[in-house]
């Protein structure tokens, strides 16, 4: 069974949205066409609660994309985005959901950041993704969506790690910044990831 992972198509994401990737919404009907090359679809959706730590906001005297220190790890930190119940969390409406059969929300911890859909950057809590895929006899997985340098990419190297086949849907991801995804790609690649 080879799983489709459509990680977060959120209005936040898209332009015109707090945290826009560009050209974030060239990729949602790529979305739309290849889920049906896949035997289960799957979502994801960043779900803060207001003032999450990974906001500039919660931090004073902090802007957005510096980074800090955060529990020990690095952070990037974020305009506010994606917060619980507001119009920019909401799953973009031209994605097609109909075979979307869970939806993974992450980022909900108002300590820590969650890019990966399956756990918390700090690796702490399980969002029940890696269970669910086993369960359903999921080996192979395709992640697609935004931003490819930072969900898309977590959540496909801990897919490897997890030992899922694990691809990136080149055609169906946008990253923030460009150069920074090459590198991460690179990496990817050399874990034993693949692209289609
Ligand atoms: C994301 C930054 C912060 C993403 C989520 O979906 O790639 N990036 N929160
Ligand atoms: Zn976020």
């Amino acid at each position: 069974m080879h799983a489709l992972i459509v990680v977060d198509i959120q209005y936040d994401f898209l332009p015109n949205g707090a945290l826009a990737v560009p050209m974030g919404d060239e990729i949602i009907e790529k979305i739309n066409r290849i889920q049906q090359d896949y035997d289960l679809v799957v979502a994801t959706q960043d779900w803060h609660p207001a003032g999450h730590k990974s906001f500039a906001s919660a931090h004073s005297g902090r802007k957005p994309f510096e980074v800090i220190d955060l529990g020990g790890l690095e952070q990037v930190l974020w305009p506010d985005h994606c917060v619980q119940e507001s119009g920019g969390a909401e799953l973009a409406g031209l994605l097609d959901t109909r075979r979307i059969e869970a939806i993974f929300r992450k980022g909900t911890d108002p300590d820590i950041d969650s890019y990966s859909g399956f756990f918390d950057n700090g690796k702490r809590k399980n969002t029940g993704l890696a269970g669910y895929l086993r369960d359903r006899k999921v080996t192979a997985v395709s992640v697609c969506g935004l931003a490819a340098d930072y969900c898309v990419y977590f959540t496909a190297m801990d897919a490897l790690e997890l030992g899922f086949d694990t691809y990136i849907v080149e055609e169906a991801v946008r990253p923030i910044d460009a150069s920074a995804y090459m590198d991460k790609r690179a990496t990817f690649l050399q874990r034993g990831g693949k692209l289609r």
